[in-house]
């Protein structure tokens, strides 16, 4: 691993194992955790906010090759089942191994974490503000001479004050893929209530609103470069098959991710870049 560069006073490198590095963000603004391990960001909560704002699971594993079960896994460079090799993992390969810290930088609205990944011809760069408000923005380059079909998302887990309390704005009138039993196409009509187990791809290039009755917020997920929004919530018979989340921990979480799904795939011609990026902001409701 290349040696780490100059860190600013408000980040900290602690190993949360040894080998396993985390910055941990202490700056007026914010705090936050984020893993070299797939460049996840596992925590974010702005001064502003009176509970975490990202999700993580008690029982997340932090072990180079397992992906962390919480915060905003890095889905790259494709989306859930390879498009064509089902023995490559789910989710692409990118939150599953090191990636290169390049530079750390505060000031005073917040700090600015920059990492890289290369995987081939593709070459991932990765920029992180942590503030009052915390974007993520995934660059995606083809270093090669062929194009190369590009898919992924920020994963984004969103802690709740309880799932009967929780509803997702934005959405009306959006087609949908549901895809929990029948993959079927679907239209939203009004807000997403959370009665059973979602797993829902949007064609939706805007924000989507997480609004908490329980907390009194409402968590606006802003997003670009995306096609498609995913929202996802296990249910009871999911939750209870992650080994890496408490059974009732469903309750706890609603996943918002800024996706590009594999059928809407874009294609990077040789030389060219895609950025995916999401925002999030919290408000009082
Ligand atoms: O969020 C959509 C989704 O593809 C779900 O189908 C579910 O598999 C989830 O991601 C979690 O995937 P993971 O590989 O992190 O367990």
């Amino acid at each position: 691993m290349e040696p780490t560069p100059k860190l600013p006073p408000t980040v900290v490198l602690v190993e949360a194992t040894p080998g396993y590095p985390i910055l941990e963000i202490r700056h007026p603004q914010c705090f936050g955790r984020l893993a070299l391990h797939g460049a996840h960001v596992m925590e974010w909560q702005p001064v502003s906010a009176d509970a975490p704002v990202l999700y993580l699971s008690p029982d997340a594993l932090l072990q180079p090759g397992k992906a962390i079960r919480g915060g905003i896994p890095i889905c790259w460079p494709w989306f859930n089942a390879h498009p064509s090799d089902s023995s490559l993992p789910s989710h692409g390969f990118a939150r599953t191994h090191f990636w290169e810290l390049e530079a750390a930088e505060e000031d005073e609205s917040g700090v600015t974490i920059s990492l890289r990944f290369r995987s081939g011809d593709l070459a991932a760069y990765l920029d992180v503000y942590f503030g009052e408000w915390l974007e993520i923005a995934l660059e995606t380059t083809n270093l090669g001479d062929e194009p190369l079909p590009l898919s992924g998302a920020l994963h984004t887990y969103l802690a709740i004050s309880s799932i009967a309390q929780v509803q997702v704005d934005g959405l009306s009138g959006d087609q949908y893929l549901d895809t929990v039993g029948d993959r079927t196409e679907r239209v939203q009509s009004g807000l997403v209530y959370f009665d059973r187990e979602v797993d829902r791809i949007y064609e939706n290039d805007s924000s989507a609103l997480l609004v908490d009755s329980g907390y009194e917020r409402v968590i606006v997920v802003e997003k670009e470069g995306s096609p498609s929004t995913v929202v996802w919530n296990p249910w009871v018979d999911k939750a209870k098959n992650l080994s890496d989340l408490p059974d009732e921990a469903y309750r706890d979480f609603v996943c918002i991710e800024a996706a590009i799904s594999n059928d809407r795939a874009i294609i990077l011609a040789p030389g060219g870049s895609h950025v995916l990026s999401t925002t999030l902001r919290v408000e009082d409701h």
